[in-house]
């Protein structure tokens, strides 16, 4: 069956392994996959709900559609483009304000945990995004949405939004109610410094992530500065979400090599930390670098990704202008 696929990553800098694994590399096997429609967005308006230096921005989105592009999503097959130059994600975002309730929005953890204590200082952005978010999908007649664990309750509050809508202006079929599509493993890829942590761009310590412009040499620095414990590798995944470090450097290793937990343990079974350590280096290494010199490559012509946003902006947009136009006759205006 095919599928409408949507999905974006937030042009905020600081692109990693965890956005990769949990994220892009799923986009990839869809767009793969044959039948579907995929269409990829450089959320640009979410990333301002934090502050973004405006100098920078522009960069950062090239940087993500290069990411896109070096880690094989094609822009002929599927549409890439930034949400800020497709107004109708902002438009379609004020009218499904009106319909989400506060009690939805004040469940959102991911708020609880950005905003952290001083919520009073965290911008209104911040709070609602995750309805603009719901435009984005909504839009597009999404059916499937691949996002990291991280993005699952978005997903449910998109649902509650669709079907709330479509229940109250008596429209059933107006809005898909999305289904997410989460990896059933290594869905959550933790800091290198913390196991109990995701990995994340904002965290301030850049020893917490492999960034995907990250050279060999500070990878492999990286990984041997990761957090492990002081026992020995694990024999079986008996207790092994006890010790979230190695349970982590466990997944990125199978996550990578394509093969289960299972398999990577009983490989390393008996041997010692920095040995692991090596062969994970050189894993991520033989993974990552390629798609790093290739983002640097297509960084230095701006035309040229330029060009991808503006062509990927006129497809959205045929889409997305129709469904708002649509969406704007049904509320009466
Ligand atoms: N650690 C992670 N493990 C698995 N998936 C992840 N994703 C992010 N972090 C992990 C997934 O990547 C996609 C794009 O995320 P995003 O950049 O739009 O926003 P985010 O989830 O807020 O990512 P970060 O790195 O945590 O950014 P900051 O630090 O700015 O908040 C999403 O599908 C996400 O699930």
């Amino acid at each position: 069956m095919s599928k409408k696929i949507f999905s974006g990553v937030q042009p905020s800098g600081n692109l990693h392994l965890g956005n990769y694994l949990g994220a892009i590399k799923n986009f990839v096997n869809l767009q793969n996959e044959k039948n579907n429609q995929c269409v990829y967005c450089v959320v640009d308006l979410h990333a301002i709900t934090v502050k973004q230096n405006p100098k920078e921005l522009k960069d950062s989105i090239r940087e993500t559609t290069a990411a896109f592009i070096a880690s094989g999503l094609d822009y002929k097959r599927s549409i890439i483009f930034n949400q800020s130059s497709v107004p109708s994600h902002s438009e379609g975002s004020w009218i499904l304000s009106c319909v989400a309730r506060m009690g939805w929005l004040n469940r959102m953890t991911q708020f609880k945990e950005k905003a952290g204590k001083d919520k009073e200082k965290a911008s209104v952005g911040l709070y609602i995004y995750p309805i603009l978010m719901a435009s984005d999908i909504l839009l597009y007649d999404t059916t499937h949405v691949p996002v990291g664990e991280d993005q699952k309750q978005h997903l449910e509050l998109t649902r509650d939004i669709a079907q709330k809508f479509n229940l109250e202006f008596n429209c059933p079929d107006f809005f898909t109610a999305p289904e997410p599509l989460i990896q059933k493993t290594f869905a959550r890829i933790m800091s290198l410094k913390d196991g109990k942590k995701k990995m994340s761009k904002s965290d301030p310590s850049d020893l917490s992530r492999v960034n995907l412009n990250d050279s060999k040499d500070v990878i492999i620095n990286k990984i041997k500065k990761a957090k492990t414990d002081d026992k020995s590798m694990p024999e079986d995944n008996k207790n092994l979400n006890k010790r979230p470090e190695i349970e982590n450097l466990l997944g990125i290793y199978s996550s990578l090599a394509d093969q289960k937990i299972e398999k990577t343990i009983n490989e390393f079974s008996g041997k010692n930390f920095s040995e692991f350590k090596t062969k994970l280096s050189e894993m991520v290494v033989e993974k990552i670098s390629p798609i790093s010199t290739e983002i640097n490559k297509l960084q230095e012509d701006k035309e040229f990704i330029d060009k991808i946003l503006r062509d990927g902006s006129e497809r959205a947009n045929e889409i997305a202008s129709k469904k708002v136009n649509e969406l704007k006759k049904i509320v009466g205006f």
